[in-house]
């Protein structure tokens, strides 16, 4: 997969993108992530990119002119035999866009090329929104200074999702996000530590027993803090009228596990 990302603020993604899984995905030429400056694809001597907003109001508004240059020269680079017009997904970071979660990630990890812009000021001249634009993502409900993390955030999730990324030892891994619960609690040495010991279970080597065990704590610790959750996640027979219970003892007030 090829990633572009245009931005005002090149800078911010000297760090994470440096980052051991994603570099070795980079390493191994599984993606290519190209960081671009909007301000590259001025033409004035100021290298102009924002203006005052028609109709007034503070705050400035990045211009279309360079965003569009900057979207068209990378497509006609990469695709030259096509004349640059490949549809692509080209994708506002913005947060009035579609609220990030692994389902869009799934979506965008089957696309070969993503191109990014990261909007920052008061906001973008709506027609690159109208014209250029092919999706809008937001990834949640709170402010960020600009588009930058939320690329980055972006970036990794879809990254891990591409076929050899991850190592067998992730992979393999049923996180959270993929059996729809939350994770189950972890232990590692001492047994003993400040007087808090491991749960028995654990140090007992019978792997069935430790399955179910981790299984009920994943279901009880979602049902806790993320009972939404629960209405999606692949729960047994068996395993769905726990949770009824469990959710009957919760609010008759039991407190108890
Ligand atoms: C001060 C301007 N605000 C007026 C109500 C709106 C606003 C515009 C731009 C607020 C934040 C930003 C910068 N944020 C993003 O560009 C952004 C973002 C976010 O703030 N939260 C979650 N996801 C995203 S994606 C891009």
């Amino acid at each position: 997969m090829r990633i572009d990302i245009l931005t005002l603020f090149p800078q911010m993604f000297q760090g994470p993108f440096s980052e051991s899984i994603f570099q070795r995905a980079v390493d191994r030429r599984l993606v290519a992530v190209n960081i671009h400056n909007i301000r590259d694809y001025t033409h004035d001597k100021h290298r102009t990119v924002d203006d005052y907003a028609y109709g007034g109001g503070a705050g400035m508004v990045i211009k279309a002119e360079p965003v569009f240059e900057a979207v068209e020269s990378i497509k006609s680079e990469a695709y030259p035999e096509q004349g640059g017009r490949k549809e692509l997904p080209v994708i506002l970071l913005t947060p009035q866009g579609r609220l990030f979660c692994q389902k869009i990630a799934e979506e965008l990890s089957g696309h070969s090329h993503l191109i990014l812009i990261c909007g920052r000021y008061e906001g973008i001249d709506e027609r690159v929104r109208e014209h250029l634009v092919t999706d809008e993502v937001s990834i949640g409900d709170y402010v960020l200074s600009g588009g930058e993390l939320a690329a980055m955030v972006l970036a990794d999730v879809v990254v891990r999702l591409l076929p050899g990324v991850l190592g067998s030892e992730d992979s393999a891994r049923d996180d959270s996000h993929t059996t729809g619960l939350l994770e189950y609690p972890q232990y590692t040495r001492p047994e003993v530590y400040r007087g808090w010991s491991v749960p028995e279970v654990l140090l007992s080597g019978n792997h069935a027993q430790i399955a179910r065990w981790r299984r009920q704590q994943a279901i009880l610790r979602t049902l806790e803090r993320r009972p939404e959750l629960l209405d999606k996640a692949s729960l047994g027979v068996e395993e769905r009228t726990l949770v009824g219970r469990l959710k009957k003892s919760q609010s008759t007030g039991g407190g108890d596990k």
